[in-house]
């Protein structure tokens, strides 16, 4: 029995997040994974690394999911870089028709490289759309702070009561990853299933490339969800499995290195 996983993201052609990410991780817990892209990022060697993104056609898009929800079916998934609002539209459609349950949102808003991912209308559908239809969510502190409708978010009590929010807007679980976004020597995640906030503290890794990381950490959830593990105990293995990543990451160039996705294995 082999469990599977949808990815609906961009690829990243470094290798390091988007859909690349999301397969290696996949790949590493055991599940097979498929992906409908939704463009393509090429980095520009000439131009400081700058991001260029190439968005696939909405109709290729809807071909994709069609191969793999129609025509093989998938126990979990998860959203990547949805550039547009006619995308995140379709990603609601989808989950609706195939009422899709194991949804994991990582609503990509913004990346080292990239000023905006995600076109104001795109993020306000995200909010309107995704957040309702999500099993998990998994933004960081910016993100969170836009789904959350607040300024800013600047310590735990804002993480909560972000968290809070978002839940009220219809997702059932919502992790908040400060990553090493605050101050302090621990990295900060708040969960919160609707009815208890859990305060998780992991030691900061100092020295780490973390470009990839939150797609990393979605897909690892999104794993454990396709084998049947509630959302706790995926949680609990993403954080390991991200942790044992971020340990082994490595230089790539003089613009960016990348998480070790088969370093838990040593
Ligand atoms: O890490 C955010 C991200 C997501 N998806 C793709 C990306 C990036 C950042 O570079 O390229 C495809």
């Amino acid at each position: 029995m082999m469990y599977k996983a949808m990815t609906i993201a961009g690829s990243d052609t470094s290798g390091g997040a988007g859909m690349e990410a999301d397969l290696k991780t996949f790949q590493e817990m055991g599940v097979y994974g498929m992906t409908a892209l939704t463009c393509i990022v090429a980095q520009n060697p000439n131009a400081d690394w700058a991001h260029e993104i190439y968005p696939i056609e909405e109709s290729v898009i809807e071909k994709q999911l069609a191969t793999i929800l129609q025509g093989i079916g998938c126990d979990a998934m998860k959203t990547g870089m949805l550039g547009s609002a006619e995308l995140v539209e379709l990603v609601a459609r989808t989950i609706d028709k195939y009422e899709l349950k194991n949804v994991v949102i990582d609503p990509v808003m913004v990346c080292k490289g990239i000023d905006t991912i995600m076109v104001p209308e795109a993020a306000a559908a995200t909010k309107e759309l995704l957040v309702k239809r999500a099993l998990v969510m998994t933004p960081n502190l910016l993100e969170a702070a836009y789904l959350a409708d607040m300024p800013s978010i600047t310590n735990v009590d804002d993480m909560k009561q972000a968290a809070a929010k978002i839940h009220d807007n219809g997702c059932n679980y919502v992790i908040i990853k400060a990553g090493d976004r605050l101050s302090g020597s621990d990295a900060l995640e708040i969960v919160y299933d609707g009815k208890t906030f859990t305060e998780k503290r992991h030691p900061k890794i100092t020295g780490a490339y973390n470009h990839g990381a939150g797609c990393t950490f979605s897909a690892a959830v999104t794993a454990g969800l396709a084998k049947g593990m509630e959302v706790t105990e995926a949680l609990e293995k993403a954080e390991a499995f991200i942790a044992s990543a971020l340990r082994k990451s490595f230089r790539l160039n003089q613009w960016s290195g990348a998480l070790q996705h088969c370093a838990w294995r040593e």
